[in-house]
């Protein structure tokens, strides 16, 4: 079974899976950085309805600000949250999002609450900036003069946290159904997506669009961006170690099949576009295939290497491949959604 990806697999020399909270050592260790701590108090305050109209009133729009204490010092947020209307528990997507518009033509919000989803929206530069400065937003409570340790959280692990403080929001919602969280997000966010799941065990699903290196993709053998360009242009997504491994991925005590392992037993799909060579779908396939013995019901797929619009929902690890480029589409949202319909 599965001879040919079997072998492929082989050729790329990774390291053993291990148990969930080893795995999640050594990926905030060498590569994210530690979460944050939790915020000693926590409160949330509500603009209600603040998009008029919204949905043809088929939802309401509001806005809602988290103000966190952390290390003593005083650090909120805004975020979206979009609640349908209609009566009952409605699952939900929290979206890790690039631009702070809602509607936004990259989250067709009306779209997902007509298939009955609620959507909770975050703008990752309300959190801290996409930059090597660590003095603004969350970066500058947690850090004195901006300067950080090697093993402190990275931009990725500030927005995750920020995510989770989202997912403490939704748990103060009784409309809300906290057995179909999803956190999702594409590219960097992608990244970010994994990493939120897989450190906080209340999101039942996970799904990445084209996150690629350091997020979904193989770093062992890519064709793709390698960890020393991604370095080069964005260290400050990661903690300090993990320039350790420029043009040095073999001595990576792990590789991004870590990442998946560590959502089992719950449920992670990747979505993939045939034309993001930057990503590269096949080490995007690999990771899956890779990651698939931690879960009780792993990647079930063909033997052989992903195509266009191969779609690979069965088991508790899910793949698609969109035919295109380096964006997150409707077809994406569409096919999540179809994953999440299929194991909620
Ligand atoms: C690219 C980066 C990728 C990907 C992307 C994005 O330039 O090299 O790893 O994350 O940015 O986030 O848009």
């Amino acid at each position: 079974m599965n001879k040919n990806l079997n072998e492929l697999l082989a050729q790329r020399n990774l390291p053993p899976l291990k148990s969930r909270e080893e795995m999640l050592d050594i990926l905030c260790r060498e590569e994210y950085g530690f979460l944050p701590p939790e915020p000693t108090e926590l409160k949330f305050t509500v603009e209600e309805k603040c998009i008029p109209n919204f949905c043809a009133g088929n939802a309401v729009a509001n806005r809602v600000t988290a103000h966190c204490v952390i290390n003593g010092k005083e650090f909120s947020f805004p975020f979206i949250a979009v609640i349908p209307t209609k009566e009952g528990k409605h699952p939900f997507f929290i979206h890790i999002n690039f631009r702070p518009d809602v509607p936004d033509r990259y989250m067709p919000t009306e779209e997902l609450v007509d298939n009955g989803f609620a959507v909770l929206s975050l703008y990752y530069n309300d959190i801290t900036s996409d930059g090597g400065d660590f003095t603004n937003g969350l970066a500058g409570v947690l850090f004195e003069n901006g300067k950080r340790g090697a093993e402190d959280a990275g931009k990725i692990a500030m927005w995750a946290w920020a995510a989770q403080r989202v997912m403490d929001y939704a748990q103060t919602l009784p409309c809300l159904d906290l057995d179909c969280a999803v956190v999702c997000g594409h590219s960097r966010l992608g990244k970010t997506a994994l990493f939120t799941a897989a450190t906080d065990t209340r999101f039942k699903f996970a799904y990445s669009n084209d996150s690629g290196c350091s997020g979904d993709a193989l770093a062992r053998g890519t064709t793709g961006e390698t960890v020393e360009q991604i370095v080069d242009r964005f260290p400050f997504w990661f903690c300090e170690n993990y320039k350790k491994y420029v043009k040095n991925e073999s001595a990576m005590p792990y590789d991004q099949h870590y990442l998946l392992a560590s959502i089992a037993p719950r449920f992670v799909c990747v979505g993939s576009a045939s034309k993001d060579w930057w990503a590269d779908p096949v080490s995007q396939f690999m990771t899956c295939v890779a990651a698939s013995p931690a879960f009780e019901n792993g990647f079930v797929c063909d033997d052989r290497l992903p195509q266009v619009d191969d779609k690979y929902f069965d088991g508790n690890i899910g793949y698609q491949m969109r035919e295109g480029l380096h964006y997150f589409s409707r077809k994406d949202w569409n096919r999540l959604i179809e994953f999440v319909n299929k194991h909620r």
